[in-house]
């Protein structure tokens, strides 16, 4: 009968993710020895990041914050799914189908793989490995199944067939991450200790903070992560090493210890990401530690042709960082390997980042820095600027409002209206509040830490139940005061006034 050869929708759909399981576990543990991000699942969805258009990022960022990894990876894990249900209902008959499917997402592996910049050519043995498992896998079980047709036995046999090639994927990927979590970063990093500075940062004034703010300094675990990075880059302090080379005099090698050996100092610095909109969450504060750039850059001796230092870190993201600023000794850019006393977490960089003061992170606070290049500006496009961002990333004025958060409710009477102001490397000089559009009234400033941090401010309004509207906005010592005007983040950083509209009761 026709039929009879043709395999039931439920086995051909089973058939299908069954051999796409076992290529992506294949793939896995063979770049469990050559590389983590071999991975071809892994490698396909640091791909995508590499090709989605900045607006969509900035959708993602937006609307999925800290997660937007975890949905593009929930995301792609379902279409691989779909991928391999169609693989197999359109296989019924014959295998074909889902053969050329199957070759067809591994050949996406590969190119996905041998496109890293952060993979050497020997990596492609991962998704290679997957191309042929998958396309074995089908096959194999297209046949058992077309076999089970004939008899009890042979049913028995594909659940058994079908089951171990389920437990052995599960058992392959196991292993991979296992093999992939292998390097001991976390023991490296417990092993660097406390880091303690010769030159510490002076102690936070009392003055600085005003209740019901963001404390003046980050918490580590706090502090706001931005970066294209799938999966964290596991680099062990023993294995970093850095490179300053490009328009020197002479090339400079450096290891952890030649960091660590040297007199170290603490700065207190509130970074700030330009994918911030208006009242956004990305700016923190802390005390990092590390060396002076500008130190590192005068023993390599910077030739006066070279106006952009441009860094990368070992996962092939990159950054153009202005020669002058880092040079700025009053900026005090660094090479950090600390924050707030400890070594730098994992997602911060460890073992070693830039921190720029002023300069948004983009084009400047590149982590698991492993490579600083002296050139000139156009010469050599960096990751953003590849992307259609700005060359240039210098902070802008901004401020935010932080009590009361929008739709909260507060009791009548006396109401403080709260928040945080920066112009790193300029300075607050002045934040007024205004309620429903009426006058301005000026705030009481923090104690001012440095030019290099953000400022807290507080003020009271005297308001009658219903829904009020605050708006605030910063001048700096330049004496700009901060436009109305909204603009979003891109090219060069989010403008406008932040407001929160909240009930009295
Ligand atoms: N290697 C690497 N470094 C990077 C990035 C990145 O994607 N990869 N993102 C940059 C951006 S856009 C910002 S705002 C800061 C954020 O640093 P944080 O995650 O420690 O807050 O890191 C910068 N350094
Ligand atoms: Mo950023």
């Amino acid at each position: 009968m026709d039929t009879s050869d043709r395999l039931g929708k439920r086995v051909a759909a089973l058939v299908g993710v069954l051999a796409v399981a076992a290529a992506l576990a294949a793939g896995h543990v063979v770049a469990g020895f050559v590389g983590p991000n071999a991975s071809p699942f892994l490698a396909v969805g640091n791909t995508a990041i590499d090709l989605t258009p900045s607006w969509l990022k900035n959708f993602a960022v937006r609307t999925f914050g800290t997660y937007d990894k975890v949905v593009l990876l929930g995301g792609m894990g379902l279409t691989i799914v779909v991928f391999a249900v169609v693989a197999g209902l359109l296989s019924r008959r014959t295998p074909l189908p889902g053969l050329v499917l199957a070759s067809v997402l591994g050949l996406l592996g590969v190119a996905a793989v041998l496109n890293r910049p952060d993979l050497g050519a020997l990596a492609v043995v991962a998704p290679l490995a997957s191309l042929v498992v998958g396309v074995v896998a089908f096959r194999f079980l297209h046949n058992s199944a077309r076999a089970r047709g004939s008899s009890d036995e042979s049913r028995r046999t594909f659940l058994k067939v079908s089951g171990g090639v389920a437990v052995g994927a599960g058992v392959l990927g196991g292993f991979g991450q296992f093999l992939s979590g292998r390097v001991d970063v976390e023991g490296s990093r417990a092993a660097v200790g406390r880091l303690t500075p010769k030159v510490a940062a002076p102690a936070i004034p009392r003055g600085a903070e005003f209740p019901g703010n963001p404390t003046f300094i980050t918490q580590n675990r706090d502090f706001y992560r931005v970066d294209t990075a799938l999966t964290v880059p596991r680099l062990r302090a023993e294995d970093w090493h850095l490179r300053i080379h490009g328009l020197v005099d002479t090339e400079l090698n450096l290891d952890y210890g030649d960091i660590r050996g040297r007199p170290l100092v603490e700065r207190t610095i509130t970074m700030t990401c330009v994918s911030n909109e208006v009242g956004g969450p990305y700016i923190s504060t802390s005390n990092f530690i590390g060396i002076p750039l500008r130190d590192l850059l005068m023993e390599a001796g910077v030739q006066p042709s070279a106006d952009q230092l441009f860094s990368s870190s070992i996962d092939g993201w990159t950054a153009g960082t202005p020669v002058a600023d880092l040079m700025d000794q009053r900026r005090g850019a660094l090479l950090a390997i600390g924050m707030n006393g400890e070594p730098l977490p994992l997602e911060h960089g460890f073992p070693a980042r830039m921190v720029v003061p002023g300069l948004y992170g983009y084009v400047s606070a590149t982590k698991w820095v492993v490579d600083m290049e002296l050139t000139r500006f156009g010469e050599k496009p960096f990751y953003w600027e590849e992307r259609g961002w700005g060359t240039r990333g210098p902070i802008k004025t901004q401020s935010r409002i932080d009590v009361p958060r929008g739709f909260a409710s507060v009791p009548a009477g006396p109401v403080t209206i709260a928040g945080i102001a920066w112009a790193q490397t300029v300075g607050i000089a002045r934040v007024e509040v205004r309620i429903d559009g009426g006058a301005w009234q000026e705030a009481d400033l923090g104690v001012e830490v440095n030019d290099q941090t953000w400022r807290q401010w507080q003020t009271t309004f005297q308001l009658t139940a219903g829904s009020h509207r605050a708006e605030v906005r910063a001048t700096d010592r330049r004496g700009m005061a901060q436009t109305e005007m909204r603009v979003p983040p891109i090219p060069d950083g989010a403008t406008g006034w932040h407001s929160s509209l909240f009930t009295v009761e």
